[in-house]
């Protein structure tokens, strides 16, 4: 582990630092303080020092960004441009955001703790091939033509649904979004965004491109600040049509209840989860270990879909154990600059402390700590890949949501007790499934009750495949066309044949 340089900015990645250049809200277009005038720090999580200070947006700014966001689509021109002006725009953006790789993913990473080298070759392309799988449907929305039975015949219209509130978390800041922005752009919808307070800066950073693009005022506007303020106004707003929403279960609930004490806004949420990798007796044991590794530490766990609970059929499981603990000590933990690095620090000090007291519980309810099981380093927020073997289907760490470097191992018999064990969550967000029989593959997929199945493989994730979940999971759905389809209405118009 490059536990020397953990958590210090040495002189190459001090050089990597950026520039911070947008800490102001988006609104109309313009960079603008919040009416308030308060501002408050996002920190770096590999020091816990301030990186700077960012507008802090309340109800008023989120009122303003709302009122330029309902002129833009009433009165302006972006829902009235052809789907071919949009895609060219749009096309602009995605350029854009490429050609500005470094500096996002720079961002994302003293912000965050993202690595740097998979900010700049997977989230910072990926998010620009969002936007441009968006920008090539923008022109190919279209509705069908209906016989009715009786006298008369109708079509279908496939409308923008109006203004968006899209609140988003901090894990994959610059891809989530791409994700949410990209679609309903592509609609023809304008939208207020609200960053996670951790992460703000490669959203208003976005914000900048998308003006550079030729984004017409007003059609995005993104408004940083508290969720329990700024969040809580988009979801109880009157004049918002449709809130996504990325997050914790907790607040999908408070985004739900404010949507219907309001105006009845549709929403969508992109919830938590505590996904089941399934590991049969026949897998390809490297595979299924490298598999298990990566579905569970990859972006420090900080991922609504790790695959945090694994489960290992008895044949294999002392052996598969063997290799665990020797694969993790080459999971290198250091600063998201390093390019040995495969972890970075958590996002914040607040996560940090739950994920060590979630170690705990775990050492205290008796599962066999394999690795790990403490703080990295003494500066930052950086966690140890931890690893608990035998544990228990009740205990604290095979049953909540981490959203850390934790695996927990679970031994089984037989498919049909690990389908009802997996399935025995209130989450539904993810499965993976490891074996090289066809028929498990297969049954595997069709009982467990989630969103996404990855099988012989984890985190297949493509701008074309629909994800989203089940259960407390939350609905509807982010990427592929489901991804557009939510911020469209479809309108019938009948005539007389
Ligand atoms: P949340 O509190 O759910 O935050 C997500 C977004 O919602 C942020 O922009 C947040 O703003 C905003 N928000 C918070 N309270 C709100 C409210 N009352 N009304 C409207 N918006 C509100 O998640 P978190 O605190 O960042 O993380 C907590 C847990 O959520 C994690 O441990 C993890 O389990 C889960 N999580 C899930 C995901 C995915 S991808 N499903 C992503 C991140 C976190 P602020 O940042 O300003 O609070």
């Amino acid at each position: 582990m490059s536990g020397e340089s953990n958590g210090k900015l040495t002189e190459s990645t001090a050089m990597l630092t950026p520039e911070i250049k947008f800490t102001k809200l988006f609104i109309n277009g313009q960079f603008v303080d919040s009416i308030s005038g308060k501002t408050f720090e996002t920190i770096d999580p590999r020091t816990g020092d301030v990186i700077t200070k960012v507008a802090e947006g309340n109800k008023e700014d989120i009122d303003l960004a709302v009122e330029a966001a309902r002129d833009a689509f009433d009165n302006g021109p972006w829902p009235r441009l052809s789907g071919a002006q949009r895609r060219r725009i749009l096309m602009k953006l995605a350029d854009l955001i490429e050609e500005n790789a470094e500096e996002l993913a720079a961002l994302d990473a003293i912000d965050g703790g993202r690595l740097f080298h998979d900010g700049k070759t997977i989230d910072i392309p990926g998010a620009a091939e969002t936007i441009r799988y968006y920008a090539g449907v923008a022109d190919k929305i279209h509705g069908e033509t209906l016989k009715m039975s009786r006298e008369f015949q109708a079509y279908t219209l496939r409308e923008p649904i109006g203004v968006v509130g899209h609140i988003i978390p901090w894990n994959f800041p610059t891809q989530m979004f791409a994700m949410k922005v990209g679609p309903a752009l592509a609609a023809g919808c304008t939208m207020i965004v609200k960053p996670a307070e951790q992460t703000p800066l490669s959203a208003l950073y976005c914000a900048h491109l998308t003006k550079l693009a030729g984004i017409p005022d007003g059609a995005v506007n993104v408004v940083t600040g508290y969720g329990s303020v700024a969040g809580a106004a988009i979801s109880s707003h009157m004049d918002i049509d449709k809130v996504s929403f990325t997050g914790s279960t907790e607040v999908g609930r408070l985004i739900m209840q404010a949507a219907a004490m309001s105006n009845l806004k549709q929403v969508s949420l992109e919830l938590g989860g505590k996904s089941p990798i399934i590991i049969f007796d026949d897998a390809e044991l490297d595979k299924a270990v490298d598999l298990a590794l990566l579905g569970t530490l990859y972006n420090k766990g900080e991922i609504c879909v790790a695959g945090s609970r694994v489960f290992v059929q008895e044949g294999i499981y002392v052996e598969f154990l063997k290799k665990l603990e020797e694969k993790v000590g080459s999971w290198v933990v250091g600063d998201p600059f390093d390019l040995d690095s495969k972890q970075g620090p958590q996002v914040e000090k607040k996560q940090f402390e739950k994920i060590l007291s979630y170690i705990e519980h775990g050492k205290r309810e008796g599962a066999t700590l394999l690795a790990g099981g403490k703080r990295f380093g003494e500066m930052g927020y950086y966690v140890q890949p931890t690893i608990f073997a035998d544990v228990k289907d009740d205990m604290i760490i095979a049953k909540e949501e981490i959203f850390g470097p934790v695996m927990s191992v679970l031994k089984f018999k037989t498919i049909g007790e690990v389908i009802r064990r997996a399935n025995a969550t209130k989450y539904g967000l993810a499965a993976g499934v490891i074996t090289s029989n066809l028929d498990t593959a297969n049954t595997v997929s069709r009982s467990i009750r989630a969103g996404v199945i990855w099988i012989n493989c984890y985190f297949a994730f493509d701008q074309d495949s629909p994800y989203g979940g089940y259960k407390m999971s939350g609905f509807g759905r982010d990427l592929g066309i489901d991804g557009l389809d939510k911020y469209l209405h479809v309108k019938s118009v009948a005539t007389p044949i």
